[in-house]
């Protein structure tokens, strides 16, 4: 027998698992007790890319390093290697697809092709079209979309040169970029040599691998990512401080409950503006429902919660759960991070699961495919469905009573206007109280849930942690979630849970001690603020000077890993928890987490207990505060005139 409140540590959560379990509903949790994870693919220490193996070569007591060769000679590190360079490309694939789906959008929106969509924040357009070079003086605003949407478009597919975005970063890391030659060229490309070099018999040399591993893996952060951040902003507005709820609380037993989702904020976007629509509304109320409550899940969730409020119903470990409700009328999802697992327990229940994507079906779901030229039909049509189910609900409904207030909406130019002022936004007042030490440094946790951790844990114990010791903790994806579920998202939680310095800033600016910085894909926001904390001043000439470090306690995604090599690559020090996929080759994970420091200043680690890796991550924050001599404490010395005279 296994205790299901020992599975999360959101009580929503667990009366769910328990609720699952009466009901004989399978989920993630109930699976993952029946399937154990195979240790040799743990430590990917098993090579399958030719039909002479699979070649199994785990570490055992009696293996030495030179007999765990493959069939065709290929050592460990080679192969633990390979396995790594793929699964971040497989990362890198997803963010820069997302971000394709997207700018296609822009570019039908600029030419008036799409149905709904519109281009909102003109001024983000601007800074965005100098970025790629466009020439705005005297252009329409659709011509410089258009010129925009082109150029981003190229980013893709381009053979040589370099990306874009690359040119924001600050010149000391493109520097360093430049020594190794890892700049990337065009996203496709990377992802695609990756594939070629791990094909059979081609790059055997675990540093060369590893190295275009980063270029690809630049490519996802300043590029595919950045592109995704951009684009959405430019079309449905750059967010700012919003008040939201979140939670499976936020679900309501006498309404029309739709939950989004996936990833690309597209479709849910249009959601949003058609549940308010008359004709939704009538049709709402002839089946006796109070209205539509539209509700995010997953990235899709962070991404319509940032720009309109839209409640949250969960993180990743809660999607099969929302269902066990019996409340959900329909569910849609696109692509990332939809367990198919989601069908079977649709079908427990009256709710629909509606695939949107032309690139991701799941058997036995309905497929009505979003098309920006119709999308607003096609966001009615799915609206209407819903509504039609409500009747059908066959079940008791049980939504637990679980939700609770989040701030969330803290993108790059928020936080820069937050900290200055409208007249001279700036990072300033951060980097100062940096300098002074009331904040020790900032921490990037992200990520997902993992079912082989208690969810939510891993995250909440690593922040508490960090602000604690007064580092200030910038959040995105199902992190922020479990953030948001603890209470970690309202102003209100500095005094309650911050160190004294970090409680007094916040409290001053009227900010929690935690960020919410969007979805997975607005992880470019964090390489945006530490470059904006660079170019400020007084906190070296680099991202990887800065007192900063960065966090996945509960990853299990592709992305993921693409995400933390990529922040490896811009200097920062990176700490992942549940499992670490390089275990198999000690000359692999020596490089990474070693050797990347003399080479990027940024490296990573591996510590699945998050009290210890935050230890890790203030540790790594001291060491640089001391490189910049701003370690020791200073005194706070009240000043009286006599001493202000004699500083003038
Ligand atoms: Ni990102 Fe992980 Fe998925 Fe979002 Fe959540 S699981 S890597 S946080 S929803 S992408």
């Amino acid at each position: 027998m296994t205790d299901e409140t020992l599975k999360s540590i959101d009580k929503a959560t667990t009366e769910l698992l328990e609720k699952a379990k009466k009901d004989e509903i399978g989920t993630v949790f109930s699976r993952a007790e029946q399937i154990k994870p195979c240790p040799v693919g743990l430590e990917e220490s098993c090579c399958k890319i030719c039909a002479m193996g699979p070649c199994r070569l785990p570490r055992t007591k009696k293996a030495l390093q030179k007999e765990r060769v493959g069939v065709c000679g290929a050592t460990i590190d080679t192969i633990v290697a390979r396995n790594f360079a793929r699964r971040v490309a497989a990362g890198v694939a997803s963010h820069s697809d997302h971000a394709r789906e997207v700018a296609e959008t822009f570019i039908k929106t600029a030419r008036g092709e799409s149905q709904g969509f519109s281009i909102k924040d003109e001024i983000k357009l601007m800074e965005v079209a100098l970025d790629f070079g466009v020439e705005i003086e005297n252009k329409e605003v659709k011509e410089i979309a258009l010129d925009l949407g082109g150029r981003v478009l190229e980013e893709f597919g381009r053979q040589n040169g370099e990306l874009r975005y690359v040119r924001k970063a600050p010149l000391k890391r493109q520097e360093i970029w430049k020594k190794f030659g890892v700049i990337p060229r065009g996203i496709d490309r990377e992802v695609v040599e990756i594939m070629h070099r791990t094909h059979m018999g081609v790059d055997q040399d675990y540093h060369h691998i590893l190295l275009q591993t980063t270029r690809c893996a630049l490519a996802d952060g300043w590029g595919g990512s950045m592109i995704s951040t951009d684009l959405q902003d430019i079309m449905f507005g750059t967010p700012v401080p919003v008040l939201g709820s979140i939670n499976l609380g936020v679900l309501k037993d006498d309404e029309v409950n739709v939950i989004v989702h996936g990833h690309e904020p597209l479709l849910p976007e249009l959601l949003v503006v058609a549940s308010k629509d008359p004709e939704i509304k009538a049709l709402t109320e002839k089946v006796n429902a109070k209205g539509v409550n539209l509700a995010g899940m997953c990235c899709s969730a962070n991404e319509v919660l940032m720009r309109h409020g839209i409640p949250c119903a969960g993180n990743f470990l809660q999607q099969e759960l929302a269902l066990v409700t019996g409340a959900v009328e329909l569910m849609t999802v696109d692509v990332q991070c939809e367990m198919q697992g989601l069908q079977s327990v649709a079908e427990c229940f009256h709710t629909r699961l509606i695939t949107t994507s032309d690139r991701a079906k799941i058997e036995g779901a309905t497929h009505i495919e979003f098309h920006p030229e119709h999308g607003f039909d096609t966001a009615k049509k799915i609206l209407k469905l819903a509504i039609e189910n409500y009747p059908n609900r066959r079940h008791e409904v049980y939504i637990p009573e679980y939700s609770q207030d989040i701030v969330a909406g803290f993108s790059h130019e928020t936080i820069n206007y937050l900290l200055g002022g409208l007249f001279r936004a700036s990072y300033r007042p951060l980097n100062d109280n940096i300098i002074n030490g009331r904040i020790r440094g900032v921490a990037g946790v992200v990520g997902c849930n993992n079912v082989r951790t208690i969810h939510d844990s891993g995250h909440i114990t690593m922040i508490k942690e960090l602000v604690k010791n007064d580092v200030l903790v910038l959040t995105t994806g199902c992190a922020a979630m479990a953030c948001g579920k603890a209470g970690l998202l309202v102003p209100e939680a500095a005094s309650k849970y911050a160190g004294s310095g970090l409680a007094e800033v916040c409290e001053t600016v009227g900010i929690p001690p935690v960020l919410h910085m969007g979805s997975c894909v607005d992880n470019s926001r964090i390489l945006i603020a530490a470059t904006a904390m660079v170019k400020e001043g007084g906190l070296g000439d680099d991202i990887g000077d800065l007192p900063v470090a960065g966090a996945a306690p509960e990853w299990m995604s592709e992305k993921a890993l693409a995400i933390g090599q990529y922040f490896v690559a811009s200097g920062v020090y990176t700490v992942f928890g549940t499992t670490w996929p390089t275990m198999g080759s000690d000359r692999v994970t020596e490089h990474l987490f070693e050797e990347y420091e003399d080479m990027f200043k940024g490296m990573w680690a591996f510590e699945p207990d998050p009290v210890e890796g935050a230890k890790l991550m203030v540790s790594h924050i001291e060491k640089k505060r001391k490189a910049l001599g701003i370690d020791k404490s200073r005194e706070r010395v009240l000043f009286d005139m006599a001493m202000r005279r004699a500083i003038e």
